[in-house]
């Protein structure tokens, strides 16, 4: 756990808020049919919502035929509770939503590990005091530690079981962090990822930047993971698209080290785009979050980094002129965009080659002739700029490669190459 990291929830308004919640509960694909502010003045111990609140909510959920309640708050366990049995649909409070998404969106072993303890965490803290047990004693034989009570022990145990048991599986894996490094070589393509706040409009950008894309949808792991897809650079370079889990405000503590496990995957990134919703209030405050827990991730040195100012039809002539002097002056690539109306994309896109391009060498190689698969990688990953057979047979092939390709060749091909000079 990391209780330093500084999440900026300074003056939220409810609207901002709500639209943060909204901006979440997207990000697990649910359809979002009503949302609104509701005032607490005086939250009630059973439900929270007050009785008038209850009947309004209960007649949405008729209206919508509404599966799930999503209330952007942290609920007792008693008020989940209640809330389900009046209500007759599943609810979910802050806590519970943020763990679907990490669930969701945890790619790499350690991710998956580190949300499912968050889970079980969660789980057992509901467990104590929660109403099913509360009637399971009461149901009892009518006094303390009858059947009840033993039911409560032995979920206890079980719960505390499997912590224990994810617990020793998390050593292992961090011990072998180095694993995930396997699923950057497996990436046939060198990874882009789209970092920043929630709401910040990366999945906008990411759906755009990948719709137009017709060779996206025949890919394996188009269907395997959707935010993942690959796309075609102004200069003809392919790269793989990567949409990230977002930051969140005011995240709760238990779940601070699942976060950071589910962007670990950023740390395989090529290049990291990171995103700002630069219409934002709190926009420089989000930058310095985004930008922290990323160095105490351990993203590399090395890695190129791209701001995108977004949200530049949101912007009033103050914010406009403060992003656009910051185009001007920043130390890396940065791009005004608006990911809605696509504003500033080729720009986006083009920078993104850029960085590639800058990166990249020029290389000799002779290659045999039953070595075709290697030639057919160089064209498909490289720009081939000469091929020439030699009169021992051998063919020479004068290519350009990314840095990234670059590595990616070595590791696949190193046995195979007989001469590869920069
Ligand atoms: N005005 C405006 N809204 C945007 C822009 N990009 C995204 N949004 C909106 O911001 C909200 C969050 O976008 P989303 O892509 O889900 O953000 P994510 O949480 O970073 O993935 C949505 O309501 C988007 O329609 C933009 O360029 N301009
Ligand atoms: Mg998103």
């Amino acid at each position: 756990m990391h209780p330093d990291i500084r999440f900026s929830f300074a003056a939220r308004s409810p609207e901002a808020r709500l639209e943060e919640a909204v901006s979440l509960a997207r990000a697990i694909e649910l359809d979002i049919c009503h949302a609104a502010v509701q005032p607490v003045p005086r939250p009630n111990p059973a439900t929270l919502l007050g009785g008038g609140q209850m009947d309004a909510c209960h007649a949405l959920i008729k209206v919508h035929e509404a599966e799930l309640v999503i209330l952007d708050a942290i609920l007792t366990p008693v008020q989940q509770r209640n809330l389900e049995q009046r209500l007759k649909v599943k609810i979910l409070d802050r806590t519970g939503l943020i763990l679907e998404i990490f669930g969701a969106r945890a790619a790499t072993s350690e991710g998956r590990l580190q949300v499912e303890l968050a889970n079980l965490t969660y789980q057992k803290s509901r467990l104590v005091r929660s109403w099913t047990h509360l009637e399971r004693q009461r149901g009892g034989l009518g006094f303390i530690g009858g059947p009840g009570e033993t039911q409560i022990e032995a979920d206890r145990r079980m719960i505390q079981t499997r912590i224990t048991r994810v617990q020793k599986k998390l050593q292992s894996v961090v011990r072998t962090r180095s694993l995930h490094r396997k699923a950057r070589q497996q990436a046939p393509w060198p990874v882009v990822a789209l970092v920043g706040y929630t709401n910040a409009g990366k999945s906008t950008l990411f759906n755009r930047l990948t719709q137009s894309e017709v060779m996206a949808k025949d890919m394996l792991f188009a269907t395997l993971d959707p935010t993942l897809r690959a796309i075609k650079l102004p200069g003809g370079q392919k790269i793989m698209l990567s949409d990230t889990v977002g930051f969140v405000s005011d995240l709760p503590t238990m779940l601070v080290a699942a976060f950071r496990a589910t962007l670990e995957e950023v740390l395989s990134a090529d290049v990291i785009i990171h995103v700002r919703d630069a219409a934002h209030a709190d926009s420089e405050a989000q930058r310095d979050d985004v930008l922290q827990v990323l160095t105490e991730l351990g993203v590399s040195e090395k890695t190129q980094f791209i701001e995108v100012l977004n949200k530049a039809d949101a912007m009033n002539e103050a914010q406009l002129s403060a992003s656009r002097s910051r185009v001007a002056r920043a130390p890396i690539p940065t791009v005004l965009a608006s990911a809605l109306d696509g504003t500033g994309l080729d720009g986006l896109l083009q920078a993104v080659s850029d960085v590639f391009e800058a990166q990249a060498g020029r290389f000799r190689l002779s290659i045999k002739p039953e070595q075709g698969d290697v030639l057919n990688y160089l064209h498909e990953h490289g720009q081939v700029l000469a091929h020439n057979v030699g009169d021992d047979g051998k063919q020479y092939v004068d290519v350009l490669l990314s840095q990234a390709t670059k590595g990616r060749f070595k590791k696949r091909f190193s046995n195979k190459i007989r001469r590869i000079t920069s």
